[in-house]
């Protein structure tokens, strides 16, 4: 079967890890963000790109979740040698290298969808990764430091800032004049099934969602829409979310991201055992919801959560 992911980084990817366990033979096609993609040291970082590339094709840091596994930092340490930052932001090594080819591609006039299929050549990801556009889209943050107001890069706010300042706006910068990559729009209309991975509500799915014709593909297909909570316990797991929802104005719960992504857009939601008391009001609002164990500790752990949304589309079909 053909099965769509919108997905952010390490949330999207350990899931996508478990989904090929759960389905060896499906066709995977996964619309990865690049709201977080930034310009550093004259190149272009595409931290979720990279982050699902690295773990489905064995190269990531699995205890930090980003970034390549035996890492060293000395192009990073040269730089601040000659007073070159940022400092805040960690780019290893081996890391470097893929950014330097990216980058080289990029200025010879390949799109980033080629570029990343020619990325992908290395790693073997075992799905179709396309990055949601071509054009250049970058999340930037709304905070205040010091009684000021300032836009920063999403970058910024979570590795620099680590978030804690609060966000006032998120604004997917550039979203409303791109168009979605090539192949994306085909994707989604040729699925059988389209998932939302725990993935960032706001900064990962709401930024592919941004993408001008995205969602309004997704709700065409007219094919099962499930996504999983990546708010358990009224907390996300890791990272920023209630930051980030906070600023939207939505709560950090398991229901009112269901609420939130809305019965005109997913068709079932599943939520953590600890959270069984939010399936009736997701259900109230006409999504399909189940409570099973949401937490991704291994990938048969991310198999059983994959098996559960597979199900849940079979029944909402
Ligand atoms: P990022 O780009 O690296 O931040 O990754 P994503 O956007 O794909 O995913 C981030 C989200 O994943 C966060 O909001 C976390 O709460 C969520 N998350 C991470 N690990 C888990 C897990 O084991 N279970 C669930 N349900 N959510 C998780
Ligand atoms: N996250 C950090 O918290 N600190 C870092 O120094 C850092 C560097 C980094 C380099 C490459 C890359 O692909 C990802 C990196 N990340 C880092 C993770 C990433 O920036 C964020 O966790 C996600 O974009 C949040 O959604
Ligand atoms: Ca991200």
């Amino acid at each position: 079967s053909r099965i769509v992911v919108l997905a952010g980084g390490i949330g999207g990817a350990r899931f996508l890890r478990g989904l090929q366990q759960a389905a060896p033979d499906a066709d995977i096609t996964v619309i990865g963000n690049t709201g977080d993609d930034i310009h550093l040291f004259g190149l272009k970082v595409c931290p979720d790109l990279d982050t699902v590339m690295y773990t489905l094709g064995g190269g990531i840091h699995e205890g930090q979740g980003w970034g390549r596994a035996d890492e060293t930092f000395a192009v990073k340490d040269e730089l601040k040698a000659y007073g070159v930052g940022p400092e805040w932001f960690g780019l290893g090594d081996r890391d470097f290298a893929t950014h330097i080819v990216r980058t080289q591609m990029l200025a010879a006039g390949y799109p980033l969808s080629a570029v990343t299929e020619a990325l992908c050549e290395r790693w073997q990801p075992g799905v179709r990764l396309l990055p949601m556009s071509d054009d250049r889209v970058e999340t930037h943050v709304a905070v205040e430091v010091d009684g000021e107001r300032k836009a920063v890069h999403f970058q910024e706010y979570w590795v620099r800032l680590r978030a804690s300042v609060p966000a006032e706006a998120i604004v997917p910068v550039g979203a409303d004049q791109a168009k979605p990559a090539p192949g994306v729009l085909e994707a989604i209309a040729d699925a059988d099934v389209i998932l939302f991975p725990p993935s960032n509500p706001v900064v990962s799915v709401g930024t592919i969602l941004a993408v001008p014709g995205i969602r309004e593909a997704i709700a065409d297909a007219g094919v099962p829409v499930v996504g999983l909570s990546p708010i358990v316990g009224d907390a996300p797991v890791r990272g920023m979310a209630d930051k980030v929802l906070a600023a939207v104005g939505v709560e950090s719960t398991a229901s009112a991201v269901a609420l939130h992504y809305g019965s005109g857009l997913i068709d079932g939601w599943l939520v953590d055992e600890v959270d069984a008391g939010h399936v009736g009001p997701v259900e109230e609002a006409g999504i399909r919801c189940r409570a099973v164990p949401l937490m991704m500790t291994d990938t048969d752990a991310s198999a059983r959560m994959a098996a559960e949304a597979l199900a849940l589309a079979e029944e909402v079909r």
